[in-house]
């Protein structure tokens, strides 16, 4: 098919805003994904046209095991959709999948500014310093334009995320606007949409620290994963730190906000009135009713799994089918992108 030809037939957007996110295939999700992002993703499904990607290319920045990302490819995979995302009503794919994600990545990491990229909190925070940073990978530095790309490339409205990824979705903007700028209205610029309730969940063991994937790795009692057992999550949650009150009361200290956050956010209840039901309780008495909570959560979500995950021929089919579609609208922006930069 012909450059002209292709660019002629852009899929047709409906009614609905359009939505794009992901999450990167490293190492086992946790309470924080679920309720800063798939959750609402599986809930909101029937109001927005909707994309999601494993975003393996992102994983690679932490180098792990061949073996590993293959894995988590295939988890990943599972887990949204024992989440309840439906790949009839949402686009699942793997952005390895889809060649536009690299190709726009470069196109747009030659138009981002050093500085910029150079200011990003990740970037700092997982680079590190010295002898350490020149040891780390390019793709650290980069990968906010790779992540732009990934939601450049659908003409997103909206971008779900939890809250720690606002500074990438403002720069994902940024570079947006700065090529619209320079070379006319290339992009359509998205906006972050983060909710107010599970938007930043707390490590367990340490409540001044968003729950990651990465911390997770090295530290048992910091996250409850999405596959722990129920007793795995009575224990975590056991462990968890709380304040020197001798109850639930003001002033609340951050991991007793974090839990009563996961309560409230778990039984579609206010963070005020999660407060007033355990105000003067004991901890104990908080941490069972969370571990409640989430193992009612997980349960449904695990047997889901489970059977999803034993299917692989079906995962694959499902990505692959998903990967064309994906494939049909970001081939449309790159080469709009091309030509406005000169390479078409
Ligand atoms: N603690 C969290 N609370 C609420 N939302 C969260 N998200 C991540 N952590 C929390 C949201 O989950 C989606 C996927 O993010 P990710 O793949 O970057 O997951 P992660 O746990 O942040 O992974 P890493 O590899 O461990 O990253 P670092 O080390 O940077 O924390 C996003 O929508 C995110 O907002």
């Amino acid at each position: 098919m012909s450059d002209a030809a292709a660019a002629d037939i852009v899929p047709p957007r409906g009614d609905r805003p359009r939505v794009l996110s992901g999450i990167q295939p490293t190492f086992q999700l946790h309470l924080g994904n679920y309720l800063g992002a798939l959750r609402h993703w599986a809930r909101e499904q029937d109001s927005y046209d909707n994309y999601f990607c494993i975003v393996d290319l992102h994983a690679l920045t932490a180098v792990p095991d061949p073996e590993l990302v293959r894995n988590s490819v295939l988890e990943l995979a599972a887990l949204y959709m024992a989440c309840g995302l439906d790949p009839e009503r949402s686009v699942l794919f793997v952005q390895s999948h889809v060649a536009a994600h690299a190709q726009l990545g470069w196109i747009l990491e030659c138009y981002t500014p050093l500085g910029w990229l150079e200011r990003m909190t990740q970037f700092k925070s997982k680079a590190g310093a010295g002898r350490e940073r020149e040891r780390a990978p390019a793709g650290l530095l980069t990968y906010p334009d790779l992540m732009a790309a990934d939601i450049l490339l659908y003409d997103a409205d909206y971008v779900p995320v939890g809250d720690d990824q606002r500074q990438h979705v403002e720069i994902s903007r940024d570079i947006a606007q700065r090529i619209n700028s320079l070379r006319g209205e290339v992009f359509r610029v998205p906006e972050p949409l983060i909710r107010s309730t599970g938007a930043r969940v707390m490590g367990l063991d340490d409540p001044t620290t968003k729950m990651s994937k990465s911390t997770a790795l090295t530290k048992a009692g910091h996250a409850i994963l999405l596959l722990d057992l129920p007793d795995t999550v009575r224990h975590k949650i056991g462990r968890a730190t709380t304040d020197t009150n001798p109850s639930v009361g003001e002033p609340i200290g951050p991991g007793v906000a974090n839990l009563l956050e996961i309560h409230a956010s778990l039984r579609g209840t206010s963070r005020e009135e999660a407060l007033a039901q355990f105000a003067g309780k004991s901890y104990g008495a908080l941490k069972s009713a969370v571990t409640d909570a989430v193992n009612e959560a997980l349960e449904p979500v695990q047997k889901r799994y489970y059977e999803l995950r034993a299917d692989e021929a079906t995962l694959r089919g499902i990505l692959a089918r998903a990967a064309e579609r994906a494939a049909t609208v970001a081939n449309v922006t790159l080469l709009r992108v091309q030509r406005a930069v000169g390479l078409r």
